[in-house]
């Protein structure tokens, strides 16, 4: 086949270390816990892993509020421990990708720090400072944790701007010097050898100038894909990634598909794969994250193959994902955890795992892990989960109300310990872990899915597997097919005189595929390359499903 990048072949594993791995005994995972468990990795077939943030951190934001970007938080390890991480995957081919967050940093990072002494500290300008507004907030934009996005500072008499946490302060980078410090700091990792970075909330970094209210809404329109945010991801490329081989993955919030199209069109030399989440919205009724709601199955449909054609049409590149550390877990999201654990997870996986793009598996993901679906507030330490109660406590929410929202929208319902054996503790640590361990630890965990044949580690295995083999996989056009099937979520992948036909049952009631007249199959011999029952239909043009069934057929 034509020579493609290295990446678009790749499948990415997602580690959030305080979760993954504790050696130490301390109740957090860190850097030699990761180490111990690359074989395992190895095993599953990821070729790269993405490490969420190790720097050092006040963890108010578990890393992603850093106060320095060339240090290691000291609960993971030090410096060495992350060279000898770095080799020991390499050894293995596994790349390592870092976690890149430089829309805002810690307060407590020196820059701030500084930059929070006086008005005409040479530090000021690396941050975003306004005077009040009629003795208010300079905008009425919010945080995404809820609240004003703007803090007081009443030494100086100005707010910054945190579109985050409080002790997230927004970097302005209008300041060419804050540009360039951004990218020494990322020379100094890419000349240790990593493999690429995951950019953090990098398509809010370009603000509207003029910083005007925003009367109908939260004030995301004026930094959201901001006005000179292509010409930075340029400039960052030019300056940096171009000058190594590696890969570079953009976290993008509320985006356009024609934006991360610029983004990622090879010849516009911006990034190589962004990840959206309108896709992870269809259970978001009106667009509002906290209420409880079942997902919206067509939109889903409809949302992902817009992706899928709107990227593949203008040139661009998807990341794939259901998981990560920021979303509820997929199978008790869109799968059923309780009835059909096994079958709904294999379903999922195949599902984003043969769309056009590079798939990512966050941690656990791989053998079915679910919401910890905690009963107590007090089990939750995620801030944006720990603000939003309060906010809702403030609305007349009851208590029983919160925590039922909590269940199903908390970002810690993907941070509970990673489920390793049935021992104390899922395995994960020797004292009490940092957050509580979900109650399913003795079923849902590694080394029965290890045990099993038959089970979703295996299946993700062969995913990865047929990748390799398979180029339409990474090639192949996307066409959905059954459009507006009230259960099924089928499509092809069309190349030259082959075909990948995915079908894919969401439901837990049996359902009948029959093969639209439209796709054009005659004189082509099928292969079931992977399906989640043992025997399913050979016949591939009416099938009676069985609940979550999933088959792709191979046509040739
Ligand atoms: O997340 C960006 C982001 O906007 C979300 O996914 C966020 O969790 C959501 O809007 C809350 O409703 C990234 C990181 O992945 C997240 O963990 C960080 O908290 C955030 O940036 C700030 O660095």
């Amino acid at each position: 086949m034509t020579q493609q990048p290295w990446w678009k072949q790749s499948v990415v594993y997602q580690i959030y270390p305080k979760s993954f791995n504790d050696t130490t005994g301390n109740g957090t995972g860190d850097i030699q816990g990761i180490i111990q468990k690359l074989d395992y990795l190895n095993e599953l077939g990821v070729d790269v892993v993405w490490l969420t943030p190790i720097y050092k951190s006040p963890q108010r934001d578990n890393g992603y509020d850093i106060s320095d970007y060339f240090d290691i938080h000291e609960e993971y390890g030090t410096m060495e421990d992350f060279d000898e991480l770095l080799e020991e995957a390499h050894k293995r081919d596994i790349k390592i990708i870092m976690d890149i967050v430089v829309n805002h940093t810690s307060t407590e990072h020196e820059w701030f720090q500084e930059s929070k002494k006086s008005k005409d500290n040479p530090y000021r300008d690396y941050y975003i400072w306004k005077d009040p507004v009629d003795g208010q907030e300079p905008t009425n934009w919010q945080s995404k944790f809820g609240g004003n996005a703007w803090a007081y500072d009443a030494e100086t008499g100005q707010y910054y701007l945190h579109l985050f946490d409080v002790t997230q302060a927004d970097l302005n980078w209008e300041n060419e010097a804050v540009r360039k410090s951004v990218y020494d700091m990322m020379h100094f990792w890419l000349q240790k050898g990593v493999d690429g970075f995951r950019l953090d909330v990098i398509n809010l970094i370009s603000k509207d100038q003029a910083f005007p209210n925003d009367y109908t809404g939260d004030g995301r329109k004026f930094y959201t894909d901001g006005p000179r945010v292509h010409e930075f991801m340029h400039e960052m490329n030019q300056n940096v990634f171009s000058q190594y081989k590696m890969m570079t993955v953009g976290e993008m919030s509320s985006t356009t598909i024609e934006d991360c199209v610029k983004y990622t069109h090879p010849e516009r030399q911006e990034l190589d794969q962004t990840f959206s989440f309108h896709h992870l919205k269809v259970d978001y009724p009106n667009g509002e994250k906290w209420v409880k709601a079942d997902f919206d199955f067509q939109q889903l449909k409809d949302v992902l193959t817009e992706w899928q054609v709107g990227m593949q049409q203008g040139g661009g590149w998807n990341a794939l994902f259901w998981c990560n550390h920021d979303q509820p877990r997929v199978v008790s999201r869109f799968g059923d955890d309780e009835n059909y654990p096994k079958e709904s997870a294999k379903m999922l996986a195949t599902t984003i795992h043969m769309m056009r793009g590079t798939p990512y598996i966050y941690q656990g993901e791989e053998f079915g892990m679910t919401n910890p679906k905690f009963n107590r507030i007090g089990d939750y330490r995620d801030v944006e989960s720990l603000n939003m109660y309060d906010i809702m406590k403030k609305e007349g929410k009851s208590e029983e109300e919160i925590l039922e929202i909590l269940k199903q929208k908390s970002r810690d319902n993907s941070r509970t310990p990673m489920q390793w054996n049935n021992q104390k503790h899922a395995g994960f640590t020797s004292s009490t872990p940092w957050i509580p361990v979900a109650a399913n630890a003795d079923e849902v965990n590694a080394q029965n899915a290890l045990e099993d044949p038959d089970s979703a580690f295996y299946h993700y295995q062969k995913l990865i597997q047929l990748r390799k083999k398979y180029d339409i996989m990474t090639t192949g056009d996307y066409e959905l097919i059954l459009d507006d099937h009230d259960s099924i979520f089928s499509y092809v992948r069309n190349g030259d005189g082959e075909k990948l036909l995915v079908i894919n049952n969401f439901y837990g009631t049996e359902t009948q595929f029959t093969l639209p007249d439209h796709v054009d199959v005659d004189g082509m011999k099928s292969e079931i390359l992977i399906s989640n029952y043992e025997d399913s239909s050979e016949e591939f043009k009416s099938i009676s499903l069985r609940p979550y069934e999933s088959i792709v057929y191979y046509l040739t």
